[in-house]
């Protein structure tokens, strides 16, 4: 750095988990060291010119909290700068965040194309959602991106995909595929839930907005449910104003935003205790001469694992896997573990195992999940941050009373 040169550097990511948004000084008149909640529906005008200011957007200042909420602004600015966006909206759930950005971005006759494998209910409002619209929804095996730019055509107006997606594990190359899509004028969406800002940050490879479920990771402790948008400034204004505000209403609740703020602290540092024990029980899971295959991105047979290393700083803490003797096996060893939590979502402190077939992908036919490359007999595992012993003890045993080989 120049010796001149009074800037501060940037910090972190663990210091902007922690303070981004505030400049430094309490947000409070009492000076307390935590943000205050703002449980407010509403904001007080001092006269009625004040007021029509604000609804004009002649004049900042919040309005009412379906559009804006101080507690909920502090956690999109701290959301922004942890994605590297400009801006950020917070929404009621993931897929809050999802319809009203995709409700924002699409009119009847425009066309979506989505990569196979996505969340249930991500594939569910595209077909039984969007498509009674007038949307047309179109499907690509995105982690090859030739195949993407072959399939866009001119009413493709996003392009939309998770990596690593749910639960297949399949990575999608980001730059590859963002400039596909931009070289045809469509905008990129990317779910990136799996992975966090802390591993992979789509925006910094070309995505054009991000969207999280902040249920999982972000708020890390399995006592909320939340979502966000992340992206450019007049974008992010739009899916507030029309999405948010006037189409799907799903708006995040102050004391929400408080709790994913208190989540956001330790992100970095549970992500890195999720990656380092998800590796090891997936290193482990792989020797068992029981189970037939496991797709983790860390692993040297991960058929993408040279994308994994470039793209993702740490490979996650999602594990999926089959054992022999498929379904029937499979909800026998579910059935026997003790530790383990049988629970859909993810990204908690407390493990969680379920079957996507039945469970998250059960909106989709057989037919769709087989074309979509999601096997009937597929586990997946969200490893938490229990002592990894005793995660691997509790696998172990319910491998033995399920009959199936181990080593
Ligand atoms: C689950 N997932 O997989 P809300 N995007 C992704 C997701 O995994 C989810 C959502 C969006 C699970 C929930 C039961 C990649 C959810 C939707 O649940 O609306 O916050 O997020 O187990």
């Amino acid at each position: 750095m120049h010796a001149n040169d009074r800037r501060p550097p940037k910090p972190g990511f663990a210091t902007r988990a922690i303070h981004a948004g505030t400049d430094g000084s309490p947000d409070d008149p009492h000076g307390a060291l935590t943000p205050p909640v703002h449980m407010t529906s509403t904001f007080v005008f001092d006269r009625v010119a004040e007021g029509a200011a604000r609804f004009a957007g002649e004049q900042p200042g919040h309005v009412y909290s379906r559009i804006s909420n101080p507690t909920v602004d502090l956690l999109e600015r701290r959301l922004a700068s942890l994605e590297g966006g400009t801006a950020a909206l917070a929404t009621a759930s993931g897929m809050g965040a999802i319809t009203s950005l995709l409700w924002t971005l699409l009119s009847p006759g425009d066309e979506i194309l989505a990569d196979e494998a996505l969340y249930g209910c991500t594939f569910a409002f595209l077909h039984h959602g969007l498509a009674r619209f007038g949307v047309h929804i179109r499907h690509a095996d995105f982690s090859e991106p030739q195949r993407v730019a072959d399939a866009i055509g001119p009413a493709t107006r996003v392009v939309y995909f998770e990596t690593p997606a749910n639960p297949t594990m399949r990575l999608v190359d980001i730059e590859a595929v963002a400039g596909a899509a931009h070289a045809r004028g469509a905008a990129v969406v990317v779910d990136n839930t799996y992975a966090t800002p802390v591993l992979t940050r789509p925006l910094e490879h070309g995505a054009d907005f991000v969207v999280h479920s902040a249920t999982k990771y972000l708020g890390g402790h399995g006592d909320l449910v939340a979502g966000a948008v992340i992206g450019p400034e007049e974008g992010i204004h739009r899916v507030r104003m029309e999405g948010l505000k006037d189409l799907t209403g799903a708006v995040m609740a102050p004391l929400t935003a408080h709790l994913v703020m208190r989540g956001l602290k330790t992100l970095e540092l549970r992500m890195e205790r999720h990656c380092r024990s998800a590796a090891s029980i997936a290193a482990w899971l792989e020797r068992q001469p029981g189970v037939a295959s496991v797709h983790y991105p860390g692993l040297p047979s991960f058929p993408q694992r040279a994308l994994a290393a470039r793209q993702m700083h740490d490979f996650g803490g999602m594990i999926a896997f089959e054992l022999d003797g498929g379904l029937e096996a499979g909800v026998r060893f579910m059935d026997s573990l003790g530790l383990i939590r049988r629970a859909v979502s993810l990204g908690d402190a407390e493990s969680l195992i379920q079957h996507p077939a039945s469970m998250t992908h059960s909106t989709m036919t057989p037919e769709e999940r087989a074309r979509h490359g999601i096997a009937e007999g597929l586990i997946r595992l969200s490893v938490g941050l229990e002592t990894v012993e005793d995660l691997v003890g509790d696998l172990e045993r319910a491998l033995r009373l399920a009959h199936i080989r181990v080593a």
